[in-house]
C-alpha cells in the first residue's frame, strides 16, 4: 500500500515536470516567432532599435508591454545611456489622428528590469486607447551623442481612432491630470475627450504666417479664473516639454520650452549644459534643450523651433502646476518658403 501511494505521487510529480517542460518549449517557440516578426525602426545609424510587444498583436484597451532592444552598429547591446531630463530613455507615443499622446519612461514603472537594461532591453507599459496607427519615438543620450528614433505600430480593436480634425484655435480650455508621483503620467491622454482632474485657460501666440525652415517664436500664457498662473513648476527638468508631429507622421520632434528672462523670475535653479551650445543644423526629429529652469515660473512659457517642411503640425505640450500635469496642444499650418 505504502509503495503504491508513493508510486502514485511519483507519477503525479513526473506529469508536473512534463507539463512544465512543455510550457517552456511552447513559450520558447512563441519567443522565436516574435523575434522573427518584429517591428523595425526606420533609421539605422549607430543605434538600432527593435521593438517587441507583448501581446504581439496590440489590442486597444489592453495593457501592452513594449520592450525596446537597443544595439550598436556591430549588433552588440547598446548600454552606455546617460540620464537626461531625469530619465534614461524617453518614449513619446502619438496617435495618427494627432489627438492622443503618451510620454513614458522605463523608470516610471515598478517592474523596471535593470538586468535586462544591461543587455540593452528597455521596457515600458502602455494601454493604447483605440485601434489605429501610432508613432512611437525614442530619445536617448550618450556621453557624446543624442539619438532619436521612431517607428509605427498598428493597434487592433473595435473602437477605431477618429480622423484628424484641423483645429487652429489659439485659446483653449486645457485639462490637468494628477501626477502619479515623481513627474509620472503613464496613461494615454486624449486631448479631445474633455476628461481630466482640473481645468486651465491657455492662450497660444504664434506668427500669422509660419514658414518652413525659419525659426518661429511661440508663446503660451496660462491662467485660471482670469488670474495668471505664476507658480508653474519644472517637469522632468524643463519648464515645458513639446512633442511636435506632422500629419505625415514622419517623426516626433521632442523639444523644450524656455521661461522669458525679465528679472523677477526668481533664482535660476541651474544652467542647462546645452545652453549656448550651437547646433550646425536643426534636426527635424530629436531632442533639443534650451535655457534654464527656475523653481517657479509663469504665466508665460516660450517655444522656439523650426518646422523643416510645410504641412499641418500638432504641437503637444506638457508641463506641471501643483500636482497637475497639463497637455496644452495647438495645431499650426506651415507654409512653403517662397
Ligand atoms: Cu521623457
Amino acid at each position: 500500500m505504502q509503495s503504491r501511494i508513493s508510486t502514485f505521487f511519483n507519477f503525479r510529480f513526473t506529469i508536473a515536470i512534463v507539463v512544465t517542460i512543455l510550457f517552456f518549449l511552447n513559450f520558447g517557440f512563441a519567443e522565436q516567432h516574435e523575434k522573427h516578426d518584429t517591428h523595425k525602426a526606420h533609421k539605422t545609424d549607430a543605434l538600432n532599435v527593435m521593438l517587441h510587444t507583448e501581446p504581439q498583436k496590440i489590442q486597444a484597451g489592453e495593457p501592452t508591454t513594449l520592450t525596446f532592444h537597443l544595439t550598436d552598429a556591430k549588433g552588440e547591446p547598446f548600454t552606455d545611456l546617460m540620464v537626461h531630463h531625469d530619465r534614461i530613455l524617453h518614449v513619446l507615443i502619438v496617435g495618427e489622428n494627432l489627438q492622443i499622446i503618451g510620454h513614458i519612461h522605463p523608470e516610471d514603472f515598478e517592474s523596471r528590469d535593470l538586468m535586462a537594461e544591461l543587455e540593452g532591453a528597455y521596457r515600458v507599459h502602455f494601454t493604447f486607447p483605440v485601434a489605429g496607427r501610432y508613432i512611437l519615438a525614442l530619445d536617448v543620450m550618450t556621453a557624446d551623442a543624442e539619438f532619436a528614433k521612431y517607428l509605427h505600430v498598428d493597434v487592433e480593436g473595435d473602437k477605431k481612432m477618429t480622423d484628424v480634425s484641423q483645429d487652429f484655435g489659439r485659446e483653449k480650455v486645457v485639462f490637468g491630470y494628477t501626477d502619479e508621483g515623481g513627474d509620472r503620467y503613464t496613461k494615454a491622454v486624449s486631448i479631445a475627450d474633455g476628461k481630466g482632474t482640473s481645468t486651465y485657460h491657455v492662450k497660444m501666440n504664434a506668427p500669422e504666417k509660419i514658414t518652413a525652415g525659419e525659426m518661429v517664436h511661440i508663446t503660451y500664457h496660462f491662467s485660471r479664473d482670469e488670474k495668471p498662473i505664476t507658480d508653474l513648476v519644472p517637469f522632468l527638468d524643463a519648464p515645458m516639454h513639446f512633442a511636435i508631429v506632422s500629419t505625415r507622421l514622419d517623426g516626433i520632434l521632442h523639444t523644450h520650452g524656455t521661461v522669458p528672462m525679465n528679472g523677477d523670475m526668481g533664482k535660476m535653479k541651474k544652467k542647462d549644459p546645452h545652453a549656448g551650445h550651437k547646433m550646425k543644423k536643426t534636426p527635424t526629429t530629436g531632442h533639443q534643450h534650451q535655457g534654464s529652469t527656475p523653481d517657479k515660473f509663469g504665466p508665460t512659457v516660450m517655444l522656439m523651433t523650426t518646422f523643416q517642411k510645410p504641412g499641418v503640425y500638432q504641437i503637444f505640450g506638457q508641463l506641471k502646476h501643483d500636482d497637475q500635469i497639463l497637455f496644452p496642444t495647438f495645431m499650426v499650418k506651415v507654409e512653403e518658403s517662397d
